[in-house]
């Protein structure tokens, strides 16, 4: 756990950030506890902007720094070896919803665990969604949603899912900021998971790992 990174992070100070990340690699720090500390500064920066204290372009900025953050530590995360995918999975956040800091880690980390990830964006239709599942047969779908308003979305695209016939091809997951138990049940899904680590638990579950 490196202190100095959370705040370097929360303080957005990217280029300081990314030269610190890329010597704790040489230095040989597992990428996990990187990500931890990523983690913990992307939670500092969302409490200041709703102190006030950062505004919209600041979380901009975030999202692009998370990114460059990955871009540096994906390739030391991957399993030595390449082999077969546990399963493939459709994600994307839900039409009225253009969150995807939470979504792009969820995806990266189904990747770097081994599963095939197709990640379809932000602002889904539910008709996009059903061409994606018809396109690549997966064996789980995964809808983002940060804003309560999307809840309807997220059971709109479920109902989408039984009404083509599909349903029980795929398991479904929901996740973002207010997703709990209760909207799982209200949109019909399998499962509900509060971060990334938890949505690579639920699917390795499903595929029976
Ligand atoms: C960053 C941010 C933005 C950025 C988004 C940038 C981007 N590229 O994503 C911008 C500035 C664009 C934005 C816009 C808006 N936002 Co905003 N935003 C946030 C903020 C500060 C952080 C969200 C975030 O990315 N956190 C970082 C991630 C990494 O955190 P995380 O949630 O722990 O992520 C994990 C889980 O979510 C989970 N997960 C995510 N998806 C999935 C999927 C599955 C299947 C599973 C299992 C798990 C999972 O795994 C993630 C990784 O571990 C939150 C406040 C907050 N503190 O959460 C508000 C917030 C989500 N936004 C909010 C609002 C209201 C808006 C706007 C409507 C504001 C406006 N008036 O314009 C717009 C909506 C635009 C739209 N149509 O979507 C509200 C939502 C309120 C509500 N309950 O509906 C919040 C809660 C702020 C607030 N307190 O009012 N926002």
């Amino acid at each position: 756990m490196s202190k100095n990174l959370v705040e370097l992070m929360a303080d957005l100070r990217e280029d300081e950030a990314l030269d610190l990340i890329k010597s704790q690699i040489e230095d040989g720090t597992n990428p996990r506890e990187i990500l931890e500390d990523c983690k913990e500064a992307m939670q500092i920066i969302g409490d200041r902007f709703e102190a006030g204290e950062y505004f919209l372009p600041e979380l901009m900025l975030s999202g692009e720094m998370i990114n460059d953050v990955m871009e540096i530590i994906k390739p030391h995360l991957k399993d030595e070896e390449e082999d077969e995918k546990l399963g493939t999975i459709v994600l994307g956040t839900v039409k009225g919803d253009i969150h995807d800091i939470g979504k792009d880690i969820v995806a990266f980390m189904l990747d770097i665990n081994g599963f095939e990830v197709y990640d379809i964006g932000v602002d889904v239709s539910v008709q996009e969604f059903i061409d994606k599942i018809e396109e690549v047969d997966p064996d789980i779908v995964a809808l983002s949603g940060f804003l309560t308003t999307v809840f309807d979305k997220m059971k709109d695209t479920i109902d989408a899912i039984k009404s083509e016939g599909l349903r029980e091809d795929v398991k479904i997951m929901i996740g973002g900021g207010p997703i709990d138990d209760q909207i799982r049940e209200y949109t019909g899904a399998d499962a509900f998971g509060d971060d990334a680590m938890e949505a690579v638990a639920i699917a390795k579950k499903w595929m029976g790992e």
